[in-house]
């Protein structure tokens, strides 16, 4: 069932399905717009795409007239600014002035679909093309993501897991002529595919290696670029998890990851393509009791001294932070060191550890604070992993959208302010009265901080369940193999990762160095990402450490308690109000696990009572 028209009421203006039968992202536009002025409101203003190819190939200009907005483009600009000029509308904002192009031009969404039909980390449901080992979608629904992507600016997606699993090695092969068709349905919308490839693949065709240095190895790649580009002349490229969680890469035949990844990006250098090169590489069979190994130190040991070795369309993309997703790490010390190197930033749309598409978790702040700290030019590209699926609404919880939409919106601006951004969302979907407006775009904005009270606070990541990365767990990773330790005895918590400890503040540049080492400026929210600390050190407040850790796993469940008194007030169409209402029940019941479980395990560690006296299990 196509729902998309209660998620975007700007659509519900348009009140018909993606336009079919158009080729290119202009007729498009002139499509949208003509679905968009049969269907106005009487006092909207037109719309008027007009190509204008002077412009940059992505950039548009709106302008404004008594009843008609006419929507200057270039070939793809102009449908983004058919959607930018349609969502003014709704959101009953003036159109943006002048020249409007995006800050960069690689905007992809990687989804993580196994070609069983699974999604890994996936939360809204089964995978909405793959299904049985091949290709199975209603092309109508293909049309609405791409309207759904472009009208947010993503121009790449990537169709399948990083994790190639069979037969998903065929998609570039075997099934060229269906992923060429399937990329034929995405083109009028301006977006590309990319698809992830397996580093071993020309062993699994018969050739004895995969050497990157081997001659019939980068013959055999050519060969395949060849024909991919043949059959998808758009083709953005290739996206490659290599020597990463047991996938083959370069070190099997004791190369560098430069030599890996360029050999690839010569083979598609001459048709435009790119690689993207992922650098989350870890010791994923780690010793617990090795103390001195320290996960978030890896990818800058491995990467930073083959800084400038990479091709120029070679990119290497960063995890945001240097674990893993988390809901607050630092911004990923690469970001800073690697100067010479073409650098993505990756950011997880997937819920993964954030709420699984359960709890509230609105990302814009987060990523405001990567973006700020990091700063964007040192960005090249940018990256999320989707979390859409065949779910009804897309997105498991309805609210999750605003995830997608943000991230459009980040990726084309990031100068953009968050708060904006989720109130943007909220007037392009729902359309209600002004306080529930204000009600509900106050709840998103503060989503992230409950869920990092009860989960991760004060910066004490991987307490949650390893199986599921969902509800609690404090001891879950702490003896296992992936480099998630807390550490915490009945003294004290946290990693000292000074240069007293495991030397990850090394990594940072002065600035942030200092900030960090120190545990008198580190931010409260990082406090035992770096340090560890005895239960009873002061905080800045004059808490005790300990006593701030049962704060806020106390009020993180409060403010859910609230959250759905607010949820609850509100006026949401439905189905959004029953599923919204369903998840929070389901929110509230994990909030207050975590809270019982952490408090109970620090109480147990450390002997030391809530000073407030609230009930915590002895
Ligand atoms: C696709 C984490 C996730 C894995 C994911 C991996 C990655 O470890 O749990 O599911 O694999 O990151 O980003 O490659």
């Amino acid at each position: 069932m196509n729902n998309w028209k209660t998620r975007y009421a700007w659509l519900r203006e348009f009140g018909e399905p993606a336009p079919a039968g158009t080729d290119c992202p202009f007729h498009t536009a002139e499509a949208e717009a003509e679905i968009y002025n049969r269907n106005r409101k009487e006092d909207a203003p037109r719309l008027k795409p007009v190509l204008d190819e002077t412009l940059p190939e992505e950039a548009y200009i709106l302008k404004s007239g008594g009843s008609e907005i006419q929507i200057k483009g270039g070939s793809k600009g102009v449908l983004y600014g058919t959607y930018a000029a349609a969502g003014s509308v709704t959101e009953k904002v003036p159109v943006p002035e002048g020249l409007n192009a995006p800050y960069w031009s690689l905007r992809m969404l990687d989804s993580w679909d196994n070609m069983d039909g699974s999604v890994e980390r996936g939360y809204a449901g089964r995978s909405i093309w793959f299904e049985a080992d091949r290709y199975s979608y209603d092309p109508a629904r293909i049309r609405q993501l791409g309207r759904m992507l472009a009208s947010v600016g993503i121009n790449v997606l990537c169709i399948n897991n990083v994790n190639v699993h069979v037969p998903a090695q065929d998609l570039l092969d075997g099934m060229l002529d269906e992923t060429a068709a399937f990329a034929d349905l995405l083109r009028p919308f301006g977006v590309r595919l990319m698809v992830s490839v397996d580093f071993s693949l020309p062993l699994q065709r018969g050739l004895v290696s995969a050497d990157p240095l081997d001659e019939n190895v980068c013959l055999w790649w050519k060969n395949f670029a060849e024909r991919a580009w043949k059959a998808i002349p758009d083709l953005a490229g290739y996206l490659i998890k290599a020597d990463s969680e047991h996938r083959p890469g370069p070190n099997t035949y004791g190369r560098t990851h430069p030599e890996g990844a360029n050999m690839l990006a010569r083979s598609v250098a001459p048709y435009g393509g790119v690689v993207v090169w992922r650098a989350f590489v870890y010791n994923c069979t780690q010793d617990w009791r090795d103390a001195s190994t320290d996960r978030p130190c890896a990818a800058y040991d491995l990467y930073h001294p083959l800084d400038g070795q990479f091709d120029e369309n070679v990119i290497l993309q960063v995890k945001y932070g240097p674990f893993d997703f988390q809901v607050r790490e630092p911004a990923s010390p690469l970001f800073y060191g690697m100067k010479n190197t073409h650098l993505g930033c990756e950011l997880q749309l997937a819920q993964e550890y954030t709420g699984q598409q359960i709890d509230l978790f609105a990302m814009p702040a987060l990523w405001r604070e990567i973006f700020d700290s990091v700063g964007t030019e040192r960005i090249h590209a940018v990256a999320a992993v989707g979390n859409l699926g065949r779910d009804a609404c897309w997105t498991g919880h309805p609210f999750a959208a605003l995830n997608l939409y943000a991230y459009g919106r980040f990726a084309w601006n990031p100068g953009v302010n968050p708060a904006e951004i989720v109130r943007s969302w909220v007037r392009q979907t729902y359309d209600l009265p002004s306080e529930q407006e204000d009600a509900l775009t106050d709840m998103l904005m503060k989503s992230r901080s409950a869920y990092e009270k009860y989960t991760a606070t004060l910066g004490l990541d991987w307490m949650m369940r390893p199986e599921t990365h969902y509800g609690p767990s404090p001891y879950g990773y702490e003896f296992d193999v992936w480099g998630t330790y807390t550490r915490a005895d009945r003294d004290a918590v946290g990693t000292d990762r000074t240069k007293t400890g495991t030397g990850l503040t090394e990594q940072y540049p002065e600035e942030q160095k200092a900030l960090y080492s120190d545990s008198s400026s580190c931010p409260d929210e990082l406090l035992l990402f770096f340090h560890r600390l005895p239960y009873t050190w002061r905080m800045r407040d004059g808490r005790t450490l300990i006593q701030r850790i049962y704060d806020d796993h106390f009020e993180g469940f409060d403010e859910v308690q609230k959250m759905q008194k607010t949820l609850a007030d509100l006026s949401l169409p439905e189905p959004d109000a029953q599923e919204a209402a369903e998840r929070m029940n389901l929110q509230l019941l994990n909030a207050r696990e975590w809270r019982d479980v952490i408090n109970t395990f620090f109480y147990r560690l450390s002997g030391i009572p809530d000073e407030h006296g609230r009930k915590i299990w002895p």
